[in-house]
């Protein structure tokens, strides 16, 4: 089974109950102001908070100005922004006329102040083999030779290359090799499957397919070169193959293949940097929408770059020395910008995890913070949902008391798990940021600052510097005032790392993202703005139900059911009901060893009025052993919904969930009405 790091849930038994975790009990009015000297020496407290987003607002170009200046560029940009969110002539530029080199500034500015500090500290799969430290010298010489090996193989500026491989160094190496020529690189997860692949690889006509024989995970290995030849046998015959050597486990070479290693060996180790405008497309990435085919998002050179970076410093207040570790895997957006591009732009050392959350054991997230001294640590909550259910002397064992900031990302989390991470993990001294953001954004959009905010668990809470967030009637479109009031989520202007079109289609970037909500990038997520003014993304917006009129998150729902002790996961949807217009019909997963009983359903029942309120009261519930997820974490409730209406001919397509088969259980159950 294939999945990212960060769905630790997919990997996992339910977890057992009666853990001490149980005493964690959140308070849901309880905030957490930032401890005075953490406020005193981070980048920004409290007031800077407000001084800058007010000049963030107050003149975006003249703040934004100032913002490019992180970056290294060969020729100065002089014009800041050029945008329009008008249909039919939707257009974004930041710094146009501008030039630079993206790896230029992630690797050759350091060289002479930093050139033997690590830059990529690779953990690998199998905790004992050994970690390496890679330098910003070798990086240097790493990725100058990957880009040698990527001309000979005819690569040129605006080239695409597809790079489908495991979490090794040679990810990094081959995204900032391309970036070093000018190439547009398009990861793909190495989990996907040989269609998934072969579908990108077509969809952005690359020239060069770069993977490696295997990919070792959780003590399993994936045959990538496999795949990809599975894949290749439905694309142009001019389509090369770039084959890393990680195991050693590949047995045939096709006359379309290269062998890096070779190659590598006899490259050259300088490779002058190409010089870039700031608007040329540094990367596409293709995400999922709730419906269709997926989109390729693309990013450009210098506004992602300069936005990736600051996010990386102010989020999660990273400081030079520090030791930054985000579990994503590079095949997501959270990779690319805060393990490779925004980290490796300022300076910092960044840690690339091969593994999983719980091989060999639930303990190696903190295994691992323990080892490299990790400083600031960045997962999602589905990985801290299945963690915490395994126990807490999984995490107590190991001396974590280097960490300084905690972040999450993905999806709203829960009350319970942020309070366990906030308790267990952070020994109630650490922050946590809760980062709001998307593949189309680029970086974080909203979220708190770890020496500015009083953290409130389970929000995203403020804009970052120059985001105007806006929450607008999902009917009228109009423009919701004042706070404590709920609707869909837009941005009302733009930023330096917003995607600039769908590739090869803009008319459908324009479609999907401007013309719902003319005038605003819509999210495609709801949010409420409570009585502070502080913001809680409540999901996507087709999860949302409406019922009885009153509308609601899933997500809310959800929160509270895995706030009962028995509870390991829960996935709540909407389906058609006489009276209600939709009812709740929620999906439980129990904790091990707990009993399904008529019983326990009434408990859950009760529970939810108790806590919601009457009318968040699961009308159905249908015991879950698993639930569908993508395996970047996400719950398909597309697929849930499908159920619930007992519509089992329309469930789409199964193929890109971790673990098709729970499909297959959660019908049958419905069927049998168990
Ligand atoms: C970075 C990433 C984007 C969607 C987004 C939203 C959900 C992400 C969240 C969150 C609540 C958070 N989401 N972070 N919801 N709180 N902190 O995940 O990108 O894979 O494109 O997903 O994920 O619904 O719209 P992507």
């Amino acid at each position: 089974m294939a999945h990212g790091s960060f769905c630790a849930a997919d990997t996992l038994p339910a977890p057992d109950f009666a853990e001490d975790h149980m005493t964690t009990h959140s308070n849901p009015d309880k905030t957490y102001a930032p401890d005075p000297a953490f406020a005193k020496a981070a980048h920004v407290d409290a007031a800077g908070y407000e001084k800058m987003y007010e000049a963030s607002m107050a003149d975006p170009d003249a703040f934004w100005a100032e913002q490019g200046k992180r970056l290294d560029w060969i020729k100065p940009f002089s014009k800041v922004s050029d945008v329009s969110f008008d249909l039919g002539n939707v257009h974004i530029k930041w710094y146009e006329d501008g030039t630079l080199n993206v790896a230029a500034n992630c690797i050759d500015r350091h060289l002479e102040t930093r050139g033997d500090q690590t830059a990529i500290i690779w953990e690998p799969d199998d905790p004992k083999d050994d970690a390496k430290h890679i330098t910003y010298k070798q990086l240097h010489r790493d990725v100058c030779k990957m880009a040698n090996v990527l001309e000979t193989l005819g690569v040129r500026k605006g080239d695409r290359v597809v790079i489908y491989l495991p979490m090794i160094p040679e990810a990094a190496y081959a995204m900032l090799a391309c970036a070093r020529i000018g190439a547009i690189h398009s990861i793909v997860f190495a989990g996907f499957s040989p269609d998934a692949l072969g579908a990108r690889i077509n969809g952005c006509d690359a020239k060069v397919v770069i993977t490696a024989d295997e990919a070792p995970r959780g003590g399993r290995k994936t045959a990538l070169k496999s795949n990809t030849d599975q894949a290749l046998l439905h694309c142009k015959d001019s389509v090369k193959c770039l084959v890393v050597k990680r195991t050693g486990g590949q047995t045939t070479w096709t006359s379309r293949d290269y062998d890096y290693n070779d190659m590598a060996m006899e490259a050259d180790d300088v490779s002058k940097p190409v010089e870039m405008n700031a608007e040329d497309p540094l990367f596409i990435l293709y995400t999922s929408g709730s419906t269709g085919q997926p989109k390729g998002v693309v990013h450009s050179t210098g506004g992602y770059l300069a936005y990736a970076a600051m996010t990386h410093q102010y989020t999660f207040d990273y400081h030079d020395g520090d030791v930054f570790w985000c579990t994503a895997d590079v095949g997501w957006v959270t990779g690319h910008s805060y393990i490779v591009y925004g980290p490796l732009a300022n300076g910092a050392t960044t840690i690339m995890f091969e593994g999983v959350p719980t091989y060999p054991d639930a303990g190696r997230f903190w295994e691992v913070c323990e080892k490299h001294k990790v400083n600031q640590f960045y997962t999602a909550p589905t990985a801290l949902r299945a963690l915490m259910g395994q126990g807490n002397e999984f995490v107590e064992k190991y001396d974590l008391s280097d960490l300084k900031v905690l972040g999450t990302v993905g999806e709203p989390i829960n009350p319970e798990a942020w309070t366990w991470y906030y308790n267990v993990v952070g020994k109630g001294k650490v922050p946590i940021v809760d980062t709001w953001w998307q593949t189309e954004t680029g970086g974080h959009l909203m979220t708190p600052l770890p020496g500015a905010t009083n953290l409130k668990p389970g929000s995203a809470q403020q804009p970052f510097f120059g985001i105007k967030p806006l929450v607008l009637d999902p009917q009228s479109a109009e423009v919701i005032e004042g706070n404590d009031v709920e609707g869909v989520l837009v941005i009302a202007n733009s930023w330096p790392g917003q995607m600039r079109t769908v590739w090869g289609d803009h008319e459908r970037f324009e479609k999907t993202y401007f013309s719902d909500y003319p005038g605003y990038y819509f999210t495609g997520d709801g949010c409420k703005r409570d009585a502070d003014g502080d913001y809680w993304i409540t999901g996507r917006v087709d999860d949302v139900i409406n019922v009885s009129g009153h509308r609601m998150g899933t997500a809310e729902v959800e929160s509270a059911l895995v706030a009962h002790e028995k509870v390991a996961e829960a996935a709540v949807v909407g389906y058609p009901h006489d009276i209600k217009g939709q009812g709740i019909y929620a999906y439980v997963t129990l904790m091990n060893g707990v009993e399904p009983t008529e019983e326990l359903r009434k408990e859950l029942e009760k529970w939810v009025r108790t806590e919601i309120g009457p009318i968040a009261k699961p009308d159905l519930i249908q015991w879950a052993p698993g639930l569908p997820k993508t395996r970047s974490g996400k719950i398909m409730r597309r697929i849930l919904r499908k159920i619930a209406e007992d519509d089992f001919g329309a469930l789409g397509d199964t193929s890109t969930l971790a673990e098709p088969a729970v499909v297959d259980d959660l019908v049958d159950n419905r069927m049998n009405r168990k």
